[in-house]
């Protein structure tokens, strides 16, 4: 093995020093630079988010159907007051859910995904201990296919990555059976109204 050539060590010394010097003048002047912030704002404390205690879907039906109504939440003692009024369906039950996905841009509802599970559950009825959190059951129809709901759920949240907050509240054709996985075999989706905040009070 020869060694390597002279002149080629001999160039890169020089190369190295400045390359070293550069490094350091980078890293003390990173030390220097102030923080982006604006001034004053480290001295206050970050303004909270406002707790949510309302929301709302505003439901439209989807391609074939005539569905539609409000779903309105609000936070109680123990936990989210749900109040729902539809109207334009087939009379008897439905399944009525929360869908993960805020997106109602698709005309069969799909893109509002499967039911909302942040707790990584099964699928069940609205008062088993273990449930998706979108699980609120059925929701029925008189004649005249107007349904209406009214009861407080234990599950439902307004806070963290269990807020139902933009997510999307969807209407099945068909009843839920509470049991079949992971959907309770619901069928269709004749309405999607997507969960936004609304005023307290
Ligand atoms: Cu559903
Ligand atoms: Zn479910």
């Amino acid at each position: 093995m020869f060694p390597l050539p002279m002149p080629s060590r001999n160039k890169s010394r020089p190369v190295s020093l400045i390359l070293g010097v550069a490094l350091v003048a980078t890293l003390l002047r990173a030390a220097d630079m102030p923080m982006p912030m604006q001034p004053g704002m480290g001295a206050m404390p970050m303004m909270a988010a406002p707790a949510v205690t309302a929301a709302v879907a505003v439901l439209a039906p989807t391609q074939g159907n005539e569905v539609r109504g409000t779903v309105k939440f609000t936070k109680v003692a123990g936990g989210v007051h749900v109040v729902a009024d539809l109207t334009g369906l087939k009379p008897g039950d439905h399944g009525f859910h929360i869908h993960e996905f805020g997106d109602a841009s698709s005309t069969d509802g799909a893109a509002a995904g499967g039911h909302f599970n942040p707790a990584k559950e099964n699928h069940g009825a609205p008062t088993a201990e273990h449930r998706h959190e979108g699980d609120l059951g059925n929701i029925k129809a008189d004649a005249s296919g107007h349904a209406t709901l009214d009861y407080v759920d234990t599950k439902l949240s307004f806070d963290g990555a269990a807020s139902i907050i933009g997510h999307a509240v969807v209407v099945h054709a068909n009843p839920d059976d509470l049991a079949t996985q992971p959907t309770g075999n619901a069928g269709g989706r004749v309405a999607v109204g997507v969960i936004g905040l609304a005023k307290s009070g």
